[in-house]
């Protein structure tokens, strides 16, 4: 065993003690130093395998070390829907896998990523329930298989007012709802993300929220052509922190009612609670469609921040999705920030 010098302190597992950006630059300062050597042949040192698995309990180096391997990966990247273009520039993918809201991890947007190391993403199941001719369990990988999968440069934006401009790899929504045979009284469809406090230690330590993450559409927004099912960002299948292995995108809503690593669809009669609208009813209704004329109580809608870029945009009447959507709803669903 070679000996490698190091620093009084660097290597307790002083987690409790530093600030996460501190610890996660040390820790891997340390990896880098083990890799080395079992690189050079000088030790027994087992380098560590990085979490670029379906789960792994060693802690992701980088923040696309959490794409977990997946036997669709030859469908990535997928041709380009040339119909879905925005005449605005890429944000930086780096940026966009290092700022993510994702509660199950933690809030510090920053730390998402390094935080998804035992989060076991793939395989995935989704489980279809409720008012549908064919409820079952659906593997995730046969269904991007099954569709095929596309690529659309959507903006999106969030509730907080930063917004970016990314490039989603994934399939309709609507081609599942079809799939599973909805019947007529299927009026709404409920999607819950995982809860598995055992892999996300924001779920298990913030107990105040009421686990697991759970989403609504009404039937014709799910079945919009808009609505993606989201499996890949950046021509790669998604990072954990993005929502691996599926999530939704709505590019004219604000972001929470995307929800990410959904493994439950429900369809229903009666419109369904959400995660955030019953957590604070005063600040997050329903339909949550974006729009500059109305303010959330703690964020003007005005403008928008692009992450990554020194610049502020005006914020654009259903995020500049009005020709897909504007005839889905009436002025009263527009007043409000609900
Ligand atoms: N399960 C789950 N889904 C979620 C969230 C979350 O905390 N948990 N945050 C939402 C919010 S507020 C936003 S802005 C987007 C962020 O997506 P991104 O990190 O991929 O940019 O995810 C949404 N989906
Ligand atoms: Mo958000």
């Amino acid at each position: 065993m070679a000996n490698i010098i190091v620093p009084p302190g660097w290597n307790l597992p002083e987690r409790e003690a530093t600030s996460p950006s501190v610890y996660w630059n040390r820790r891997r300062f340390i990896k880098g130093v083990g890799l080395s050597v079992a690189a050079l042949g000088l030790g027994a040192c087992a380098s560590e395998s990085r979490a670029g698995n379906g789960g792994s309990a060693t802690e992701p180096e980088g923040p696309l070390d959490t794409i977990p391997d997946t036997p669709t990966r030859d469908l990535y990247p997928a041709d380009r829907n040339e119909t879905f273009q925005v005449e605005r520039p890429l944000t930086d993918r780096i940026v966009a896998a290092t700022y993510n809201n994702f509660y199950e991890f933690t809030t510090d947007k920053e730390a998402v990523w390094k935080n998804t190391g035992p989060f076991e993403a793939r395989p995935w199941t989704v489980e279809v329930t409720g008012e549908v001719e064919r409820p079952g369990t659906y593997d995730v990988a046969e269904l991007e298989r099954e569709f095929g999968l596309e690529e659309r440069i959507y903006r999106f934006r969030c509730v907080e007012a930063w917004a970016m401009t990314v490039p989603w790899v994934g399939f309709p929504m609507h081609k599942l709802i079809r799939k599973v045979e909805p019947r007529s009284s299927a009026r709404y469809v409920r999607f819950l993300s995982f809860d598995r406090p055992d892999q996300a230690v924001g779920q298990r330590e913030q107990t105040h929220y009421n686990w697991p993450y759970y989403e609504g559409l009404r039937m014709d927004e799910a079945m919009n052509e808009l609505t993606l099912a989201t499996t890949g960002i950046f021509g790669e299948p998604l990072p954990k922190q993005h929502g691996a292995p599926i999530r939704l995108i709505l590019p004219w809503k604000y972001g929470f009612k995307s929800p990410k690593s959904v493994d439950r669809i429900e369809f229903i009669r009666e419109r369904p609670a959400t995660f955030w609208s019953d957590f604070r009813p005063d600040e997050y209704g329903f339909y949550s469609n974006v729009n500059p004329e109305v303010d959330h109580p703690r964020w003007s809608q005005r403008t928008e921040e692009m992450i990554g870029e020194d610049v502020r945009r005006e914020t654009l009447v259903h995020n500049g999705y009005g020709e897909w959507v504007a005839d889905l709803y009436d002025r009263g669903v527009m007043s409000r920030i609900s």
